[in-house]
């Protein structure tokens, strides 16, 4: 009797499989796939032995993802305690675990490095790659979609102030090598040596002079401490 029972219950378990994975593949399973014998024992599947034989199997994959988000709460609880900040503060925006602020006041280059500065440490936006660019350029796209006329411009923070032609970002002194001029950019009229994201061009590079009044892009790690 228990010998009966338990081949019974292992050709369930066996029809439950093959009628799951065959649903996938071939929703006429039943007429040609199995022989007769088989067709009868499936057939006989009661949705209550679906529930015996799949529910503990889904049930425990849920209790490993619950356990796993909670870890991972956790982790972002002990942080925060640590006096971290793992997400942008307000009004920044976050990409690729940066936060990037884009002014709304303008000022010259050298009060625009110190106003970054003055959030929380941060600095005039560096771009290192060209999707960061991409990044930049579509959300200045969708600041300025209507009310500007194409002359709007953010600083960013590289110059080649020392050295004509030569730029480098003015935090680490390191040259740039991903550029985004747009012809006949860089072409220092009047003593440009500040470097902008320029509307015209669709938010192409330009040099600009460092005195002007514009808008600027500050960044910062988005693990920094804001203060
Ligand atoms: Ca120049
Ligand atoms: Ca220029």
């Amino acid at each position: 009797m228990r010998i009966r029972q338990h081949e019974t219950r292992k050709g369930t378990i066996l029809c439950v499989v093959v009628v799951v994975i065959m649903s996938q593949v071939d929703l006429s399973y039943p007429q040609h796939v199995f022989p007769e014998h088989t067709r009868r024992q499936c057939s006989a599947i009661k949705k209550s032995d679906i529930v015996e034989y799949i529910m503990p199997g889904i049930r425990q994959l849920l209790k490993e993802d619950l356990a796993e988000l909670r870890r991972r709460q956790q982790e972002m609880l002990d942080a925060i305690r640590g006096g971290f900040v793992l997400t942008c503060p307000y009004g920044w925006v976050y990409h690729d675990d940066n936060c990037y602020l884009f002014t709304q006041h303008r000022s010259t280059w050298q009060n625009m490095r110190e106003h970054c500065n003055a959030r929380g440490g941060g600095y005039l936006a560096e771009i290192g790659s060209r999707e960061e660019n991409e990044f930049v350029k579509e959300e200045l796209r969708k600041r300025h979609q209507e009310h500007t006329r194409g002359s709007v411009s953010y600083f960013l923070g590289g110059t080649d102030r020392e050295r004509e032609g030569v730029w480098k970002w003015i935090r680490t002194g390191e040259l740039i090598e991903f550029k985004d001029f747009k012809p006949p950019e860089p072409n220092n009229d009047k003593s440009e040596h500040c470097l902008t994201l320029f509307e015209e061009s669709d938010f192409g590079w330009n040099d600009d002079q460092c005195d002007k009044k514009l808008h600027g892009i500050c960044k910062i790690s988005v693990g920094y401490k804001f203060t």
